[in-house]
């Protein structure tokens, strides 16, 4: 037996010096230590020795137990430790080498405009509101005091979804939802997606973008609506622009206008960009008619407001000097990217 004893610890250390990998080594242990193990067996055969030589064979074994456990320990150590090297070493990255650029997109040219009106209008005190593109008749039209015999009612120019629901041809119904809720003062600003039934050109979309503000409050005049217009040109197009108002007709502002800004190609003698008139116009605007304030539960005699109304392709078409509206709807990275 004590043969046996000193084979299994000369066969377990030549067994261990072999091993590559930490995994092997709890099955090392199984066969050799475990229950069924090779040790464990050899001890189970002590019953037969002569009681005399138990103790010396008892820590013999002892030995052998501990001697076995201990260069598994180092082996253990050994192993993981190499294998860790092995996985720094694997693994190392080189943090000089060049990294991999990742393809960056831009601001759509429609949102740049977009932003920058409403930064402008912002920083005279409007608020942003949006809402519906799906909208009633009574909301786009009724209540905007656009009779129901007006052209702009015409199916030419409205998407009917039934004949009471339709898509919104202006962002004025966002205002007049503002307006039924909310008391003066009121000053808002509403960009988004508008719809004409128009066929597809150059110059024409069935889809584009406006943005209309409003002001209603006590003592409001042609003169705030002068003023505030006035800023926000010049914001837009340059501190030296010049800006005229052109007497015009809206169904939902009384007295309307037009408003001009002196070409800035060729500062009024008339070109290209201008179509030869010396002046662009911009947008239209006047002072909210009573019936409309009515309508939307604001006593005209109380207060009183100017609108105004802006189309923002148009706007972005000058400013980048694209002559075709369709491109903006494309996505042609071809496109888009000219604007980073
Ligand atoms: C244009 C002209 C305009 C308005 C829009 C408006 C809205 C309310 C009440 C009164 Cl809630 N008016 N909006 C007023 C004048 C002109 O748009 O040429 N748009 C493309």
């Amino acid at each position: 037996m004590r043969q046996q004893l000193e084979a299994i610890r000369t066969k377990a250390a030549e067994k261990l010096s072999e091993l590559k990998q930490a995994n092997d080594l709890e099955q090392f242990r199984v066969e050799i230590l475990g229950k069924k193990g090779e040790l464990t067996q050899i001890l189970k055969q002590m019953g037969k020795l002569d009681p005399s030589e138990r103790p010396v064979i008892g820590q013999l074994a002892n030995e052998v137990r501990a001697y076995i456990e201990q260069k598994l320990d180092a082996k253990k150590a050994e192993l993981e430790s190499y294998e860790l090297e092995k996985k720094l070493e694997e693994e190392k990255i080189d943090i000089t080498l060049p990294g991999k650029s990742m393809p960056l997109g831009n601001k759509h040219p429609l949102e740049t405009v977009i932003d920058e009106i409403k930064e402008i209008f912002v920083g005279m005190g409007f608020e942003i509101v949006e809402g519906p593109e799906v909208e009633s008749d009574y909301y786009n039209f009724e209540a905007l005091n656009i009779p129901k015999d007006h052209p702009a009612r015409d199916t030419q120019d409205t998407f009917y979804i039934t004949e009471n629901i339709l898509l919104r041809t202006q962002t004025s119904p966002v205002q007049v939802r503002v307006m039924e809720k909310q008391k003066p003062p009121i000053r808002i600003l509403s960009p988004g997606r508008v719809y004409r039934s128009d066929a597809l050109d150059a110059t024409h979309s069935p889809l584009f973008h406006q943005i209309e503000g409003l002001v209603v409050d006590k003592g409001i005049t042609f003169a705030d609506l002068k003023g505030t217009l006035q800023t926000f040109v010049k914001r837009l197009y340059g501190e030296d622009s010049v800006v005229r108002f052109r007497p015009h007709h809206f169904p939902f502002t009384e007295p309307s206008a037009e408003v001009d800004v002196q070409c800035f190609s060729c500062h009024g003698k008339g070109c290209r960009l201008c179509k030869n008139e010396g002046w662009i116009e911009i947008l239209g605007c006047g002072m909210v008619h009573p019936k409309v304030l009515e309508n939307c539960g604001i006593d005209p005699n109380e207060y009183s407001g100017f609108a105004l109304g802006l189309g923002l392709e148009r706007v972005a078409m000058r400013r980048y000097g694209i002559d075709d509206i369709r491109l903006f709807y494309e996505n042609d990275v071809r496109f888009l990217k000219q604007f980073k």
